[in-house]
């Protein structure tokens, strides 16, 4: 049996840095808010469950962070400005591009008289000047405020304090929550303190993680326009899945995707219908991203949704 979300915040315990990130949260919604501005907070990464208090192990979520920081991007060119919650050292919008090798390929050495200089290779002036010209606007005009994360229970009570922060914005904010986050996980009360010893074979016993959508959807930012997503391997489950969700939270859209094929193809799974959203083999080609689409969608969604709860 899972824990009452109440009781896992009443027994784990508060990250240390949580008062300042509750800082930049509020300030951040403030500051929207008096600029008429819409948000969207963006869940990105994979959690991590420690094995033990001074860890050294842990289990993973897969989640490399391409979707969050790829849509993160497109929100921002839609006006939205943008809460980035991710994990530690996954990828992040516009940095994103030049990330591991990419960043080294794209300089240029030269020595001239002993003097060394370093200089952006032409073929990609044209392309890093757009995403720097963009990021550089970004930050001018407050726009993105990025948080992060790495284990499950840093994710769980940053998550509900950037809740409580979006409050104020009531429906003019989403939430997108495309973290892979851990349906398990051990108790603070029950993790070994020190490196779990490797001479015998170790009993490890995981328990269920409370579902904070359900306290998300009704108690802590209730007129948000909330978005899931549901992650399977098998197809054959996806979209029972994902409308289980959908009836069991009633929020207002889950994405539902399969982990091999999660870059061409999504479903948008709400009340009225299911839909298939996928890139055709030209787009593939043509380097589009399918958060693209993603995006403009949901944006058209919420749009809608604001206006028709202006004449209930
Ligand atoms: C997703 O399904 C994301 O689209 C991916 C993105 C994690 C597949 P990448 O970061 O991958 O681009 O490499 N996120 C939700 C995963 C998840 O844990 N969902 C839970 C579930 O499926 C519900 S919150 O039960």
């Amino acid at each position: 049996m899972a824990l009452l979300w109440e009781e896992f915040y009443d027994r784990t315990p508060r990250p240390s840095n949580l008062d300042e990130n509750e800082k930049l949260l509020n300030n951040f919604a403030k500051h929207h808010i008096e600029k008429n501005n819409k948000i969207v907070l963006i869940t990105s990464g994979g959690t991590t469950v420690p094995l033990e208090h001074n860890t050294v192990r842990f289990v993973d979520n897969f989640s490399a962070g391409n979707r969050g920081s790829i849509s993160a991007e497109y929100f921002l060119d839609h006006g939205y400005a943008v809460i980035f919650m991710h994990r530690l050292k996954s990828l992040e919008p516009f940095s994103r591009h030049f990330s591991g090798h990419k960043f080294l390929d794209i300089m240029n050495l030269t020595m001239i008289n002993d003097v060394t200089s370093i200089s952006v290779a032409p073929q990609y002036v044209n392309k890093i000047s757009k995403i720097l010209r963009k990021y550089k606007e970004t930050l001018k005009d407050n726009k993105l405020l990025q948080i992060c994360f790495t284990t499950l229970s840093e994710y769980l009570w940053l998550l509900r304090s950037a809740c409580q922060a979006l409050t104020i914005l009531e429906n003019r904010a989403i939430l997108y929550l495309a973290a892979a986050v851990s349906d398990f996980y051990i108790p603070s009360n029950e993790m070994a303190l020190h490196k779990i010893s490797s001479s015998g074979a170790p009993s490890i016993h995981l328990q269920l993680v409370p579902k904070v959508l359900e306290p998300l959807v009704n108690l802590w930012v209730s007129k948000a326009f909330v978005v899931s997503f549901k992650l399977e391997t098998d197809e054959n489950i996806l979209i029972s899945k994902a409308r289980e969700a959908l009836t069991k939270y009633n929020h207002n859209l889950v994405i539902a995707n399969i982990l091999q094929t999660r870059k061409q193809q999504v479903v948008f799974v709400s009340q009225e219908n299911d839909y298939i959203l996928s890139l055709t083999n030209e787009q593939i080609q043509n380097g589009e991203e399918i958060e693209k689409f993603i995006v403009q969608n949901l944006i058209e969604k919420h749009e809608i949704w604001m206006r028709s709860q202006k004449l209930d």
